[in-house]
């Protein structure tokens, strides 16, 4: 199917809708968050009511996005009763959490995502990993309806957002012509791009430059230098009064090495150790975050694990790297 068949048919299943439920991923990040938005503030401006949901929680570098206050965090409808159910960024249906309450009870589930190992478990899918975030997709929708719809300023603030935070602000190699088309012309639609740029990028707590100094302090390089290595235990975040969501960006820092193709930092939270992986260009890490039960893109990639040690992931990860590595040419 091609891409103007799944827009034509997602815009059957707005048509059709009239009670939404929409949500991204868990832990939502930029692009999870504003197609939500973007997407609830399109349902209704059509006279549609729309459901937000994120869980578990918001990152305060995201409260600024317009019309954040109707997103129900980490709460689900008493009566999980919807026509239609659209899930961004999910590559699976268990991505945006427990859901499956709402998903059993609607009539029809769509699928929008740019992952590059998505599952079409949707009713209706539209899967396109050469897309560089959900966000330009939801702009190529907007392109695709036959009313001549157009984000609004607010919704245009959002999708840049997800265009921005996913693109690693245009630097990351899914920066391609049409993701810069869309940036362009979500800007020529009034996005906020200061303000993004602000809260965003040129923003950070005491706390947050503190553990960049101290990852970068227990940095490590492996593997003939090719693999650098972050391990963040609970004796790094407590002192700093510190949490694990603190540390965006950090992973990227590495891969600045000359040779070093893949960065990893693993940290150790109460109640599970979590892996963030990036790759500088070689190497795909989202194979090495399945290997372990994780996801993502072939530059940007990461995984959980619960009743291990950080010791013991830490070990694990680094031989499946080192594999990878001594293969790579
Ligand atoms: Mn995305």
């Amino acid at each position: 199917m091609n891409s103007y068949d799944s827009f034509r048919q997602i815009w059957q299943a707005i048509q059709k809708g009239q009670n939404f439920f929409v949500a991204g991923h868990l832990n939502p990040d930029g692009d999870s968050l504003g197609c939500t938005l973007a997407m609830c503030s399109l349902l209704e401006r059509l006279g549609k009511t729309a459901y937000a949901y994120a869980s578990p929680a918001i990152g305060t570098d995201l409260l600024f996005l317009p019309g954040l206050e109707k997103i129900h965090v980490n709460e689900l409808p008493p009566r999980p009763r919807f026509d239609t159910v659209i899930l961004l960024e999910c590559s699976d249906r268990k991505r945006g959490g427990d859901l499956e309450s709402v998903l059993q009870n609607a009539r029809t589930l769509v699928n929008i995502d740019h992952h590059l190992v998505s599952d079409a478990y949707g009713d209706v899918n539209h899967i396109d990993s050469t897309a560089s975030s959900t966000a330009e997709i939801i702009f190529q929708l907007f392109e695709a309806n036959e009313d001549n719809l157009l984000p609004t300023p607010e919704e245009a603030t959002c999708l840049y957002t997800g265009l921005v935070t996913d693109t690693g602000r245009f630097l990351h190699t899914n920066t391609t012509a049409e993701a810069l088309r869309v940036a362009s012309a979500l800007v020529a639609l009034g996005a906020d791009v200061n303000k993004i740029n602000q809260v965003i990028y040129f923003t950070k707590s005491y706390t947050e430059l503190k553990l960049l100094g101290r990852a970068l302090e227990k940095m490590q390089l492996r593997f003939q230098n090719k693999y650098s290595e972050i391990v963040l235990t609970l004796a790094d975040f407590e002192p700093l009064n510190a949490v694990p969501s603190q540390t965006q960006g950090i992973v990227s820092q590495p891969t600045m090495i000359p040779g070093v193709e893949v960065s990893a930092l693993i940290k150790e939270e109460p109640d599970k150790v979590s892996v963030n992986l990036r790759s500088r260009n070689k190497i795909d890490v989202s194979s090495i975050a399945q290997h372990f039960g994780g996801g993502g893109h072939a530059r940007a990639a990461g995984f959980k694990i619960t009743g291990k040690s950080v010791q013991a992931v830490t070990d694990e990860l680094a031989a499946v790297v080192e594999e990878i590595i001594s293969h790579a040419h």
